[in-house]
C-alpha cells in the first residue's frame, strides 16, 4: 500500500505513504489514489483532504523520474499523474491539499489542481521541468497560468526553485498559512465546514468553475506550434542528460542540444 485512505463523517482523507521515495507519484501510488477517489465518489464524500504523513519532510517529490519516458513526451494525456490531476479537478466535492513539507514538479501541479491548499511554515512548491531539460505539457502550463500571476509562473518555471511558504501565501498558491501545530486541526475544521454545505450545490459550483476556467479557446495553429516546441525539447540531448544526471545523482550539464 502506497497510500492510506479513510472516509469518516463524509470527509475523505488520502495520505501519501511512500517515504523511501519521498512520496514520488509513481504509477502504483497514483493508481491507488485514483481508486480511492472513485470509492469516495461512490460513498458520497463531501470533502477530501490529500496529505502526507505528519512527519514527512517531503509532501511529494513529484513524478517518479524513473518512470519518465525518454525521447518521447512523458506527460501525455493518458499518463497516470495526468489522469489523477483531471480526476481531482472533476471530483464532485472540494479537494483540499494539506501541505507539510516540500512539493516538487508534478506534485505542485497536483496541489494546484486541488480546490484549496492549506500549508504550514515548512511548505514549499517547485515546478522543475527545466532541471530535467523537459518542456511541461499544455494542460499543466494553463493550470499554473490560471492560478498564478504570469511573472510568478515564469519565475517558477525559469528557476525550478522552491517557493517558500510566505511567498506561496503572498503569490496565491496557499489559501491559508498556519503553524505546523495547527495545520491538521485548521484543515479538518475547513473540511467539516465544507462538508456541512449542500453537496449538490458544492458539486455544481465546483464543476461550473472548472468548465469556465478551462474554456480556453486555442487555435489549431497555436496547438501545432506548442506541440512542435515540446517535441524538439523532448527529443533533445539535454532531456536525456537531465534524466541521466538524476539517475547518477549529479548536477546535469545542459548544452542546448
Ligand atoms: O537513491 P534511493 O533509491 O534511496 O532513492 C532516492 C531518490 O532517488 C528517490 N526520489 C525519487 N525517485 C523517483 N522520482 C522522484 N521524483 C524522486 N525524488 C526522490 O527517493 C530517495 C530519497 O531521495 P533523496 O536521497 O534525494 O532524499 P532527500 O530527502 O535528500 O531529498 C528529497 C528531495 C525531494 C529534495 C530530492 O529527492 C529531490 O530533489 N527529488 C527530485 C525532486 C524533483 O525534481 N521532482 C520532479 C520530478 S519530474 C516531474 O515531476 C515533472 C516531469 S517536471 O520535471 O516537469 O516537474
Amino acid at each position: 500500500m502506497w497510500i492510506v485512505a479513510d472516509l469518516t463523517d463524509s470527509i475523505g482523507s488520502l495520505t501519501l505513504q511512500q517515504p523511501a521515495k519521498r512520496n514520488a507519484l509513481s504509477r502504483p501510488l497514483v493508481e491507488e489514489l485514483l481508486a480511492a477517489l472513485a470509492d469516495f465518489e461512490r460513498r458520497s464524500a463531501r470533502a477530501v483532504v490529500i496529505r502526507a504523513a505528519a512527519d514527512a519532510k517531503v509532501w511529494s517529490a513529484g513524478h517518479d523520474i524513473a518512470e519518465l519516458a525518454e525521447a518521447q513526451d512523458p506527460l501525455v494525456y493518458s499518463d497516470p499523474l495526468e489522469r489523477l490531476l483531471r480526476a481531482v479537478k472533476r471530483f464532485p466535492a472540494p479537494v483540499i491539499a494539506m501541505v507539510h513539507g516540500s512539493v516538487w514538479g508534478g506534485a505542485t501541479d497536483l496541489a494546484l489542481s486541488c480546490d484549496l491548499i492549506v500549508g504550514d511554515e515548512t511548505a514549499s512548491f517547485a515546478i522543475t521541468p527545466a532541471n530535467l531539460g523537459l518542456a511541461y505539457n499544455t494542460a499543466g502550463i494553463l493550470q499554473f497560468m490560471r492560478r498564478l500571476p504570469l511573472n510568478v509562473v515564469k519565475e517558477m518555471f525559469f528557476t525550478g526553485a522552491p517557493v517558500k511558504a510566505d511567498d506561496a501565501l503572498r503569490w496565491g498558491i496557499l489559501n491559508h498559512l498556519v503553524p505546523a501545530s495547527e495545520l491538521e486541526r485548521f484543515t479538518n475544521d475547513l473540511a467539516r465546514r465544507i462538508a456541512a454545505e449542500a453537496p449538490l450545490a458544492m458539486a455544481a459550483v465546483k464543476e461550473q468553475l472548472r468548465v469556465l476556467a478551462e474554456a480556453d479557446p486555442i487555435t489549431p495553429e497555436a496547438f501545432e506550434r506548442i506541440q512542435d516546441l515540446r517535441r524538439r525539447v523532448t527529443q533533445s540531448e539535454d532531456y536525456r542528460e537531465g534524466i541521466r544526471a538524476f539517475r547518477e545523482k549529479r548536477r546535469p550539464v545542459f548544452t542546448g542540444r
